[in-house]
């Protein structure tokens, strides 16, 4: 396992200045084309970059964020999406050739960056354990494999078919579907370890695991919350989003441990103003909380709102509580009890900026309130996210123009597969469905999250693992222990477009399927075809490639999905080759089977896009019993002992979760590695650490000794006694056993963790 940490050390030229207190401007889109045109011929970027998020175009393989109606004449991509299709069209292969030169374990020793640049995956490769090196396979055998392998197994549920969230809805489609017939519910995705507290608290406060907001509903909106999220970074053209709204006379308030640069000013690098370096100051309030801390601090607010409303009633909008939610009584009675000082103390603020949020809050009900992994990924992650939707229950800010909930989603497309059926626990109504639609009857037992899925692997029992995309090692919790997991079973599956780490952890046999990406044209018998995903606010679309096919291998991935279910399943109730001949027989199947996409094709090619069902955003709550739900909520149960700190493990801006574009944070001001602690002064001080010398964090939970070594201490503005490194290099330190309550997510952003000076 050594090898698994020493990839993880990479020190290149460190620097560390001030961090940036602006976001975008010129300097980003500098920076992107700095690292495509490295890695992309000029033609192949242009052509790219032109059909960005155009209408027809292609949809960025980044993150979920809608795009506007009226896109920007200098094109509709920010900073990080350019460095995420450099990422999939960069010129390089990782073909054949390539694999008879790098052995297994050559390339544990190297970290993810290098992984990622020896470029796309060409050629299906297989390996048996004992061999040194992956050797091309043709596809009609490895088909025959999969398939092989999966009808051998003693039951169904002895399987895991992992998704991550780039993949399309057609793909999706098909995948649960074939898995479904196959017999399990074992279907564990990236929201398991992204959304999933979201979903939890929103389908049972509000009746759906969506979000209720719009874009145009930022243009109306006169309060935005940002809880747990750094757009600049993950998002950046919610930075325009924002701009506009603020424009419109909107204030922000920032919660968040950090000061992230993109959250402070913005310069639209679509606007002339922007380029020219002129910037809009974006949060009006930025509190600087301790992690896991924001139900206390929303505690004290719901609190000082409601005291206030007993001489002020309109502050509270007591009509829409008593005509579309319950348990309100409870909820009040819980809030006015709650000890303030107590909970000011935990939070680290000033009650002075406390106050100003409250009085923000007392004078406007059009309120959006956007939360992302800084919420989701705690103990108590699905409590934070349900005392928010209090918040905006009480105001009565649900389900009316400029107001609502924003969880924003990570993956172009993770949305989109919950809606076409990637999850683990399917409703009662949408397995009749399939069994009616599709004349069998599926799984009823429920599958396994990732979580529950990596102890089933860990079992030593021979199951087969398949991925449809994603890097499941680097992005689960506890590396060591997942990587042994991957490797007791008896094959595991990737269909990737990249090489990653992974890969590296095979089975008994394990094979690599390599597939088209988002910017690849994909051909089929019929002819080009397109694509749809769905983004964070439940808009479909479609997304068609405009680059020819760099090898005569690739395939789609509804084509191999299609391919390994008809020669496990066979085609006596699904016709699985006829259906990838045109993808719009796929997307009838959709039709006859998931809620709002009657005509699919139909309304693909008059509307271009459309809108899935969403209660809540036109204030119909969809819960079981029709109306919303006031809870009560916990608060986070962490205390830090003395010598110990929180640790959150978060992106930096040089990455899309596990796929490393560089070394470079720029907005945090650390250059050149990211093996990295940020930490505040006082803490260096009260540990006695020196900063010129490494460090090793490490944490016992479960009488398990985990550690993380080779660490560079960067003195930094966050609160005491809390830290943040990056994800995936400190996964190591995150235990199987620390996830979220009723979610069951990884608390990737509140570990305990103490700190070793190395000699
Ligand atoms: N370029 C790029 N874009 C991406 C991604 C990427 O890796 N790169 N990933 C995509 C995916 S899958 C996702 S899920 C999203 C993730 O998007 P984000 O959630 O923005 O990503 P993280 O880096 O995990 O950042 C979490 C933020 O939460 C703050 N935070 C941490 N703990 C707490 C807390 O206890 N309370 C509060 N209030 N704040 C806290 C951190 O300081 C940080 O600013 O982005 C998506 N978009
Ligand atoms: N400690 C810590 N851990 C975390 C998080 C955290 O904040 N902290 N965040 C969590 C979150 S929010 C998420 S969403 C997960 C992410 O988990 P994943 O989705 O599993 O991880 P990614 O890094 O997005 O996956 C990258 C790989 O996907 C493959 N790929 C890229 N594009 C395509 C495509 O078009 N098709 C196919 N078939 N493959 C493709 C490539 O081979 C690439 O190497 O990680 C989670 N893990
Ligand atoms: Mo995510």
């Amino acid at each position: 396992m050594s090898a698994l940490y020493n990839s993880l050390r990479t020190h290149y030229f460190m620097k560390f200045t001030k961090p940036a207190k602006s976001a975008a401007g010129l300097k980003g889109v500098y920076y992107a084309l700095k690292i495509a045109l490295k890695t992309v011929a000029p033609f192949k970027t242009v052509k790219i970059l032109k059909s960005l998020n155009q209408k027809n175009g292609i949809d960025c393989p980044g993150c979920a964020w809608p795009d506007p109606d009226h896109r920007s004449k200098l094109g509709e991509f920010c900073e990080n999406g350019v460095k995420a299709i450099a990422e999939e069209a960069m010129n390089a292969n990782a073909d054949a050739t390539f694999f008879s030169k790098h052995d297994i374990e050559e390339m544990r020793g190297k970290s993810d960056y290098w992984l990622g640049q020896q470029g796309r995956l060409t050629q299906p490769m297989y390996i048996q354990k004992g061999d040194t090196h992956y050797k091309p396979i043709t596809w009609e055998k490895a088909f025959e494999l999969v398939a092989k392998r999966l009808n051998n197994v003693a039951k169904p549920d002895d399987t895991v078919f992992y998704t991550s969230g780039r993949t399309s809805n057609e793909a999706a489609f098909l995948y649960q579907l074939f898995i479904r017939m196959f017999g399990t519910n074992n279907l564990p995705d990236c929201s398991n370890m992204c959304h999933e507290s979201s979903g939890v608290a929103l389908n049972h406060t509000l009746g759906i695991g969506k979000g209720s907001v719009k874009l145009e509903d930022f243009y109306d909106s006169e309060l935005i919350l940002i809880f747990g999220q750094n757009p600049g970074t993950n998002h950046p053209r919610m930075l325009s989003a924002l701009e506009t709204a603020k424009k419109n006379g909107a204030k922000v308030v920032v919660v968040n441990p950090l000061k992230e640069a993109g959250l402070l000013n913005f310069k639209n690098p679509q606007q002339l103003k922007g380029m020219l370096g002129i910037g809009e100051d974006i949060a009006d309030l930025y509190l600087q909380i301790k992690i896991n801390e924001d139900t206390s601090l929303l505690k004290i607010v719901l609190k000082r709102l409601l005291l206030l409303s007993e001489k002020n009633p309109e502050i509270i909008d007591k009509g829409f509580i008593d005509k579309k939610t319950v348990g309100f009584e409870a909820f009040q009675k819980e809030i006015l009890a709650v000890d303030e000082s107590e909970l000011l103390e935990r939070t680290g603020l000033n009650l002075e900026d406390v106050d100003t949020l409250v009085q923000l809050l007392a004078k406007r009900d059009k309120i959006i309130a956007c939360w992302s992994m800084g919420l989701t990924q705690h103990e108590n992650g699905v409590d934070n996210i349900q005392e928010l939707v209090n918040l905006l229950l009480l105001k009565g800010s649900i389900g009316k123009p400029g107001a609502g909930t924003c969880p924003v989603r990570g993956h172009s497309n993770v949305q989109g597969d919950r809606t076409m059926g990637i999850y683990e626990k399917p409703s009662k109504e949408f397995l009749d469905t399939l069994a009616s639609t599709f004349n069998f009857e599926p799984p009823r037992k429920e599958g396994v999250d990732v979580v529950e899925a990596i102890k089933l692997m860990h079992t030593k029992n021979d199951k087969v693992f398949v991925a449809l995309g994603g890097n499941f090692l680097s992005a689960a919790p506890d590396t060591p222990f997942t990587a042994k997991a991957l490797e007791n079973c008896g094959l595991t599956v990737h269909i990737s477009t990249k090489l990653n780490r992974s890969h590296l952890h095979h089975g008994t046999e394990g094979l690599i399927l390599p597939c088209l990406g988002r910017t690849d044209k994909i051909n089929e018998r019929s002819g080009e075809q397109k694509l749809t995903v769905e983004n964070s606010m439940g808009i479909v679309h479609s997304t068609r490639g405009n680059i020819e096919s760099r090898s005569e291998y690739l395939l789609s991935e509804p084509h191999i999905i299609a391919q390994i279910a008809s020669k496990t399943v066979g085609d006596s109730k699904v016709d699985w080759t006829s259906l990838i001949e045109d993808y719009d027989r796929i997307r009838d199947l959709i039709s006859k089977s998931v809620a709002g996409f009657e005509a699919f094709n139909e309304k693909l090619k008059t509307d271009k896009i459309f809108e899935l069902p969403n209660g809540p955003r036109v204030g119909k709550f969809t819960t079981d019993i029709g109306k919303a739900r006031f809870t009560s909520n916990a608060l986070s149960a962490h205390t830090v002992e003395t010598e110990e700190l929180m640790m959150m493990t978060i992106r930096s801006h040089d990455q899309f979760n596990t796929t490393i574009y560089g070394l470079d944070d720029r907005y945090r001001g650390i250059y050149g590695t990211r093996t990295v602690v940020l930490i505040n002064k006082e803490d260096i001080q009260k540990l006695g650490l020196n900063t010129a010398k490494t460090v090793t964090l490490y944490n016992d939970y479960d009488g398990v000794h985990r550690e993380v070594k080779g660490l560079t201490l960067v003195p930094y503005d966050i609160p005491v006694s809390c830290v943040a490194t990056y994800f995936p290099e400190c996964n190591p330190l995150i235990p199987l056993s620390q996830t979220a309550n009723k979610s069951n997510t990884p608390t990737s952003k509140s570990i305990k963790i103490k700190i070793r000076q190395e000699l």
